[in-house]
């Protein structure tokens, strides 16, 4: 069975330690934001392990919206990798867990539409993109039938 491996970054690590350990209750918004968090569990493309990754809940109806924005860093998340090997996560908002399977936008009239939302849920992530060359990368997240990793 596959290891959870937590993040080497302290105030990630901890935050997911929070979240789950309380069952969804507590540290679930951002430091000082006050803008809710999901954790997205999934799998390392190259060691198998189980990975837990908090990133900012961005809603399009039932469906949520990842944005590989990490702060706008030169470099795409580790996470952005291992989700376009292995798209099967489950997400944990609150108290609510769901398998989920996840796709890379890759149409530029569905990414102008999502991206406006992600802006509206957290709007640090315009200044984010302007920060970086690279295009940031998304990824819608749909219900999905199949076990959770
Ligand atoms: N990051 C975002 O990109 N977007 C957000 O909206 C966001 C919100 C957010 C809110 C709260 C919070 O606590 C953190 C938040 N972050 C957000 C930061 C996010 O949680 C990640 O820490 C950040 O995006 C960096 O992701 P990362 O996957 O690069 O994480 C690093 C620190 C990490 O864990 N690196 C591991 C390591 O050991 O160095 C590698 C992890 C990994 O998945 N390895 C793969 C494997 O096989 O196991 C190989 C990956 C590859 O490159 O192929």
């Amino acid at each position: 069975m596959a290891k959870y491996v937590p993040s080497p970054s302290d105030w990630v690590r901890e935050q997911v330690e929070l979240y789950e350990s309380s069952g969804g209750t507590k540290g679930t918004t951002l430091r000082d934001t006050g803008l809710p968090v999901v954790i997205v569990t999934h799998h390392g493309n190259k060691t198998g392990a189980i990975r837990k990754t908090p990133l900012m809940r961005v809603k399009d109806g039932n469906d949520y919206i990842l944005v590989g924005s990490q702060g706008g860093a030169p470099t795409d998340p580790a996470w952005v990798h291992n989700l376009r090997v292995d798209p099967n996560v489950e997400i944990r908002d609150e108290t609510v867990v769901q398998p989920m399977r996840v796709r890379e936008v890759k149409d530029e009239r569905e990414r102008s539409r999502l991206w406006k939302l992600a802006v509206a849920a957290f709007p640090p992530y315009a200044e984010y993109q302007e920060r970086t060359d690279r295009r940031i990368p998304l990824f819608v997240a749909e219900r999905s039938g199949s076990p959770a990793p």
